[in-house]
């Protein structure tokens, strides 16, 4: 009998008591009255994932029997957040669970805010890999997701004197008691050495990679239950371990030295997440993880996933490798050499298959955020997979010249191999000659993509180029995140939207409704006195109960323009102090930030402390009476969007436009019935389609005019000189009115903005000002607003990440759901 000791359909109070107070005494070995409020935390999360594990048992069985094709998604990182929300409303026990701690004197609340979130990502990327695995298991859709078990994920960030300070994120210091961690499969991996010639018995030659040190992958499995579905998939994240056995042989030959170093280097590989997510600095230990990962999934996957006699000549029909970004594409050259040297396959057979199990999702626009690795570092660390690059490469260049005879130019211009300023491996055109698929993330970027960043391959093989808009899953982002409007919306059209957001478009005929306008609103003036209490608490930051949310929440970044919104703010307070703009007329508005820099990105940090020098003043002014305040809470993660994106009333999304892919926080605010204010750009684009341009606030220069100022030549001083506005709010930063009279200490972020200006914030200063005037007139009527946070609510269901992995489904993956019985 597998049944677990709790069975699915055992919903009750007293089961769930029983098993609680089981998990505290037998698996915490405390008392009720003396557990700590980390051991009731665990033994609740103990609870609520006993009553999932029908459905993930049901599901791996069922995985063997069906042998349906699965995707494996391919990611770096992924940044879950908080999973007992997320399990007790996938198992149904939300009321069962606060009801039993209840009679027990237990606060299901209190519990919650003991759990650390897993940070295991940098933002947008690692959070769409979360939703996109939420919305698979939601979908039936067979998925493993592959990853690495950080030890550190995001750094927590802390201000000093409102600089930035990283302090490492110690997410595992009480355990978690999500993960389930199988020693015994764990994978071996190579690194370094050299590549020998070896002819084997039947006089077949090949080429036999001998590494200088392996490494053990540990998986760590955890549940991604469905949500409405007993599905639960599986997410497995890989640590590194110095392999025992290895470091004995080479304690018997007296090396104690060499074994002690080899165990950390082992160990360093899934210590920590790199904090950058724009720039890659061509790290070593950064190759090494993405190698370390990918090399255990595609084990993983051939060995132990697949049935022992699988024929892998069948690969396509059972598998699709999507590829979150570059970060994992040496998955291409390992999977040739396990076919190639491992099973001795020939080249032919093997690329064949090769090209049909990778896709490839690009996530960027900026050239420098591509990455590249140089074939010094990469041939040292994997030489054999320097020489299948280069193999792919030669048969991939002839292919070319073939096709463009005497188009040199056009030759190198897409060689895998770049040639300056050092020999290099080119990922992104690694991942599209081997992938079958190419997409970007949302309609403008898969365009920008096809027509300029890789616009020769999109000319070689159009068809390989596709589109697949971004979503979020609505289970964490609306139902868990923002309970109230998530009642309101189910008593208006019952709770079918859970799981099918396009039938949000019901709620349209009530924007007209004045009394589901007054319910409406009075949700959204409940969220911000529950999200003014959170700030109170967390960070000590008080704000008024009922100012206007303006809310810009990313990391910082020059392209994403938070200087932007920190120039209007700086003007509004200029223009006060000066009397050109009365206090009065002034709506009572908290501008709230949250955004963490890369730790070597020193302007962005620079960026930092001047927000938080502005609000320092600002908030301290006594003049203002109150009307204006800056919130910058340190540490923007998950856990804080949710109490923060359901308070908002304006979304802030005002990168140059051409520079956001797609953006996801935006698709967030509009289904909390936030207004966007904002570029035209990555998904803003459709966001505004979808909602009406009366509904939206756009300003600021289109893709196309910005390409043509570059062209033209963009002088910013000379937007500085012809805007008083403009000038008036630099000009009282360099006064040092925001910095005690120090007129040097924020002269690195002015004179960024006054010399290049690489994107073009004050050339967009006048027409976002404008916009924040319409914004302001607007939210002074205030049915209309809500009348068009309703409509932004009703027309953002396409927006769901359910949406997004149909597509997937449709035009990349050909995978189907697979429904199993209750
Ligand atoms: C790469 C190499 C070395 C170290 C770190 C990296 C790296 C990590 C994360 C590079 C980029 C990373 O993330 C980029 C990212 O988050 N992109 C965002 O992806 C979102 C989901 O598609 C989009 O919505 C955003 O527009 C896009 O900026």
């Amino acid at each position: 009998d597998m049944t677990p000791p709790v069975a699915a359909r055992e919903h009750t109070v007293e089961s769930f008591t029983r098993e609680f107070l089981r998990e505290l005494n037998f698996g915490r070995g405390v008392d009720l009255d003396r557990a700590s409020a980390n051991d009731k935390y665990m033994a609740l999360a103990r609870t609520v994932r006993h009553y999932l594990m029908t459905g993930w048992l049901e599901t791996l069985r069922n995985q063997y029997r069906d042998q349906a094709k699965v995707v494996a998604y391919l990611s770096a990182e992924f940044l879950l957040g908080r999973q007992l929300d997320n399990n007790l409303l996938t198992s149904n026990l939300e009321g069962i669970a606060r009801e039993s701690l209840d009679q027990l004197g237990i606060s299901l609340d209190d519990l919650r805010e003991v759990e650390i979130e897993p940070g295991l990502g940098n933002g947008g990327l690692g959070r769409l890999a979360a939703c996109f695995i939420d919305s698979l298991a939601t979908l039936d859709v067979p998925c493993i997701g592959y990853g690495i078990r950080y030890e550190y994920g995001i750094f927590k960030q802390a201000f000093v004197d409102g600089h930035q300070v990283e302090k490492p994120d110690t997410w595992l210091a009480l355990g978690s008691p999500w993960e389930f961690p199988h020693p015994e499969n764990a994978v071996t991996v190579g690194f370094g050495g050299h590549v020998e010639d070896v002819t084997d018995e039947d006089g077949v030659k090949r080429r036999d990679w001998v590494p200088a040190s392996v490494v053990n992958g540990v998986p760590y499995n955890y549940m991604v239950p469905g949500y409405g579905t007993n599905r639960v998939n599986t997410l497995r994240l890989w640590s590194a371990r110095a392999p025992k056995a290895f470091n004995l042989q080479v304690f018997n030959e007296g090396g104690y030295e060499e074994a002690v170093k080899n165990q950390t280097f082992a160990e360093n590989i899934s210590k920590v997440l790199y904090p950058e997510d724009s720039t890659p600095q061509g790290k070593e230990l950064r190759l090494q993880q993405q190698y370390f990962f990918v090399a255990c999934s595609i084990a993983d996957f051939l060995c132990n996933v697949l049935p022992q006699d699988f024929d892998l000549h069948r690969l396509p029909d059972r598998i699709t490798w999507q590829l979150n970004d570059t970060h994992p594409v040496i998955a291409v050259p390992e999977l040739m050499r396990q076919l190639v040297d491992l099973r001795g396959w020939t080249w032919e057979d093997a690329w064949g298959v090769t090209q049909k199990v990778f896709a490839y999702t690009c996530h960027t626009l900026l050239p420098e955020a591509l990455e590249v690795w140089p074939v010094d570092l990469l041939g040292k660390l994997l030489p054999r997979h320097l020489e299948i690059i280069y193999r792919i490469n030669e048969l991939f260049l002839e292919e070319l010249r073939d096709t463009y005879p005497g188009d040199e130019l056009k030759v190198r211009h897409m060689s895998i191999i770049a040639e300056h300023p050092v020999r290099a491996v080119r990922m992104a055109h690694l991942a599209t000659v081997a992938g079958f698929k190419v997409n970007g993330v949302a309609a403008l970027h898969s365009e920008l993509l096809r027509d300029k960043v890789l616009s020769d391959f999109a000319q070689l093989w159009p068809e390989k180029f596709t589109n697949v808009t971004n979503g979020v899953t609505p289970r964490r982002f609306v139902r868990i995140a923002n309970p109230s409007m998530s009642g309101l919306v189910t008593e208006a059209i019952g709770d079918g939207w859970i799981k099918d957001l396009s039938q949000l478009s019901r709620l349209e005929p009530l924007a007209e409704d004045a009394e589901f306008r007054r319910r409406f609103r009075d949700i959204k003036a409940a969220n911000k006195v529950e999200f003014a209490r959170v700030l109170k608490e967390r960070d000590g930051i008080e704000i008024a109960g009922d100012a206007m949310v303006d809310a810009m929440v990313k990391r910082l970044h020059e392209y994403k323009r938070q200087t932007l919104k920190l120039l209007h703010i700086v003007s509004l307070y200029q223009r006060i102090g000066s009397g050109a703009l009365p206090l009065e007329s002034v709506t009572p508005r908290t501008f709230v930030f949250g955004a963490k820099a890369a730790p070597g990105y020193a302007l962005a940090k620079q960026i930092i402390a001047l927000i938080n020098a502005v609000g320092s003043t600002i908030n301290a002014d006594a003049s203002l009476e109150g009307r204006l305040k800056v919130a910058f809470p340190a540490n923007y993660n998950v856990t804080l969007a949710e109490k923060l994106i359901p308070a908002a009333d304006l979304s802030e999304q005002i990168s140059l436009a051409g520079k956001e892919a797609s953006g996801t926080g935006n698709m967030k605010f509009a289904l909390n019935g936030a207004l966007t204010i904002g570029t035209d750009d990555g998904a803003n684009v459709e966001i505004r389609e979808l909602v009406g341009d009366e509904n939206f606030f756009l300003f600021g220069m289109s893709e196309p005019e910005v390409a043509d100022l570059e062209a033209s030549g963009y002088s910013p001083e000379a937007v500085y000189a012809s805007d008083p506005d403009l000038k008036a709010a630099i000009d009282l930063i360099s006064s040092g009115a925001f910095s005690g009279g120090d007129r040097t200490l924020h002269e690195p972020v002015i004179a960024a903005l006054l010399g290049e200006d690489r994107f073009m914030a004050l050339a967009d200063f006048r027409s976002y000002v404008d916009a924040q005037d319409r914004v302001e007139a607007y939210y002074g009527d205030f049915e209309a607003w809500s009348r068009s946070a309703i409509l932004n609510v009703a027309r953002s269901g396409f927006f769901s990440s359910d949406r997004s992995m149909v597509d997937y489904m449709d035009r990349i993956w050909g995978a189907k759901p697979v429904k199993q019985n209750f």
